[in-house]
């Protein structure tokens, strides 16, 4: 397998928002992103992924840009940026921006003078519509309720936007819409940055003829958006215009991308990307419509999908492994047990994101094994998603309080509140009341604490990182799957060359008796101590690493 830089490095998502505050108005900046800088080296991480810093009205948080070329004025200037920049690479890490370009802001220049008129230049940089039969389109739905359709009084046409109404989606087949989005990537790769994740890439080529779907028959919205007619061939121009130019990392986000399908964004025939953040396991609990028609599943169904994919990927594509980010709540609160086992199961957690096959993501906060909070009305709640989701469901005289208890475990702003540094004011975030609330908790989990004590969450994840580090096993070894389809443990082999290592793990709050008995080997890693490690019965939530050879 071809060595890369950016397989064998651990990624770090930033939420910038939420990261740190420098200059006390309660929102995180980019001065606030580089003071911490030390904390992530400290970790040991390689790649910060940067949520996006661009200048945006925030109707989403910054996934709705209205100039790529500016900063945000919440978080800084360029020069903060540049800054922030020379200090990343100063300290031998790399950095990953946000591309956001299935969608602009409509506040942005383009759309500002598209709506304008049916015949100005940037009309055919959105996809526009007359009305038909008196009414919309087609039968799309936003991501974030309603229909994906507005109506524009100046042209008295509709403009397609799969998530907001603030989000019109861009035209892709217009070649002047690819040319501005290659030429943008330029800017900030001259600048000197190391990548893209590129937001909901596979939505970018609309069909033909925009034809109504079948929602009946689509388990998902991601499914209905993705895989357009023309989408390989606009991330195969991208990829000769830009991306093969830099010595650069691509990172698709893969909503509506299967195992099955996968390799024709990442196989390394392809000339597209290095990867893509599939959704498979963390799209499990959610229904048709979303997160908030929850789902139950079985953990046999969740861990499967680390193993179909790595099957599916091959020698050829190459995967990313990660159980957070700031669309979904807490990895503890979610695939855990945060009540009872909070400790030992975020390290089991860390202990499956950094033994399988693929480059590892953590996501802010999840290594001190931050929770979901305990939101008490929705006007404590900020995302878009989840507020029109609300208002949808007022208007049609639903059950709020139960909408509201969904909330407490499917919402996006869980993992969207400060990141807790120490036990001081709001959890060391501010000095001033953050943009959203701070988890209660911050007083027990802060990182101050867990860098303190030597059997944190977080030094466990430094010893993960380590650990992945001095053996190419981890990053480059094939795993053998030795227990699964089990509701409790799951064990594989990770082998390279003459190294070989058993992990072993029991997802459930129950001790288990196991029968798996390597011949020979010594316990590496373990989350319990070393007296009670490893025995005829698993602990709960136990994980433990071998060493077979
Ligand atoms: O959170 C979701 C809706 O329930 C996801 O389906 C999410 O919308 C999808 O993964 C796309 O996410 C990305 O694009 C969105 C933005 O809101 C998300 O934060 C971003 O990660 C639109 O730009
Ligand atoms: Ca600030």
């Amino acid at each position: 397998m071809i060595q890369n830089w950016w397989k064998e490095g651990v990624i770090y998502q930033i939420y910038p928002r939420s990261f740190y505050d420098s200059n006390g108005d309660g929102i995180g900046d980019l001065n606030g992103i580089r003071q911490k800088l030390p904390w992530l080296k400290h970790l040991g991480v390689d790649i910060i992924w940067l949520s996006p810093v661009y200048q945006s009205p925030n109707d989403d948080n910054g996934y709705d840009i209205s100039d790529y070329y500016q900063v945000m004025d919440e978080f800084g200037t360029m020069e903060d940026f540049d800054r922030l920049l020379e200090e990343i690479h100063g300290l031998g890490l790399r950095l990953v921006m946000d591309l956001v370009v299935n969608h602009t802001s409509d506040e942005h220049f383009w759309f500002q003078e598209s709506r304008k008129s049916k015949d100005n230049p940037y009309r055919d940089y959105y996809i526009w519509r007359p009305p038909v039969n008196g009414g919309l389109p087609n039968n799309w739905k936003s991501f974030f309720s309603g229909d994906a359709w507005e109506m524009d009084e100046a042209t008295g046409e509709y403009y397609l936007h799969l998530f907001s109404r603030k989000q019109p989606d861009l035209n892709w087949d217009n070649p002047k819409v690819r040319e501005e989005v290659y030429q943008l990537m330029r800017f900030w790769l001259d600048k000197g940055i190391d990548g893209f994740r590129m937001d909901v890439i596979p939505f970018i080529s609309k069909p033909e003829g925009l034809p109504d779907k079948d929602w009946a028959k689509i388990p998902d919205y991601g499914v209905a958006y993705a895989n357009g007619p023309r989408v390989h061939e606009y991330i195969q121009e991208m990829n000769r215009e830009v991306i093969q130019h830099y010595d650069m990392m691509t990172i698709g986000e893969g909503v509506g991308i299967s195992a099955e399908n996968a390799n024709l964004y990442v196989g390394n025939d392809r000339g597209e990307l290095n990867m893509i953040f599939h959704f498979d396991h963390m799209f499990i609990d959610h229904g048709p419509n979303g997160r908030m028609e929850k789902k139950k599943y079985e953990l046999k169904d969740f861990l499967e999908v680390f193993d179909r994919w790595e099957n599916a990927l091959g020698e050829k594509g190459w995967g990313s492994i990660y159980l957070g980010n700031h669309d979904f709540p807490r990895m503890v609160s979610r695939f855990g047990d945060a009540e009872n086992f909070w400790e030992q199961s975020a390290k089991l957690l860390a202990t499956l994101i950094f033994t399988r096959k693929g480059t590892p993501g953590v996501y802010q906060g999840d290594e001190i094994g931050l929770t979901n909070t305990p939101f008490e009305s929705i006007e404590e709640y900020r995302d878009i998603e989840i507020l029109n989701a609300s208002r949808e469901l007022k208007a049609k005289g639903g059950d709020e309080k139960s909408f509201l208890k969904t909330a407490l475990t499917q919402a996006r702003d869980h993992a969207r509140t400060p990141m807790q540094w120490d036990d001081s004011a709001n959890g060391g975030f501010s000095i001033h009341t953050p943009w959203i609330k701070v988890n209660p908790n911050y007083p027990r989990i802060n990182a101050k604490t867990q860098a303190e004590q030597e059997n944190s969450i977080f030094n466990f994840y430094r010893q993960m990182i380590a650990l992945r580090k001095s053996h190419p096993a981890w990053v480059y070894g094939d795993t053998e799957v030795i227990v699964s389809g089990s509701d409790q443990v799951y064990a594989y082999q990770r082998s390279y060359e003459s190294d070989s290592f058993l992990v072993v793990l029991n997802f459930s709050s129950q001790a288990v008796r196991h029968a798996i008995s390597p011949a020979k080997g010594a316990v590496m890693v373990s989350n319990y101590a070393a007296d009670s490690a490893w025995g005829e019965y698993l602990q709960p939530w136990e994980a433990v690493i071998i060493r077979l050879n």
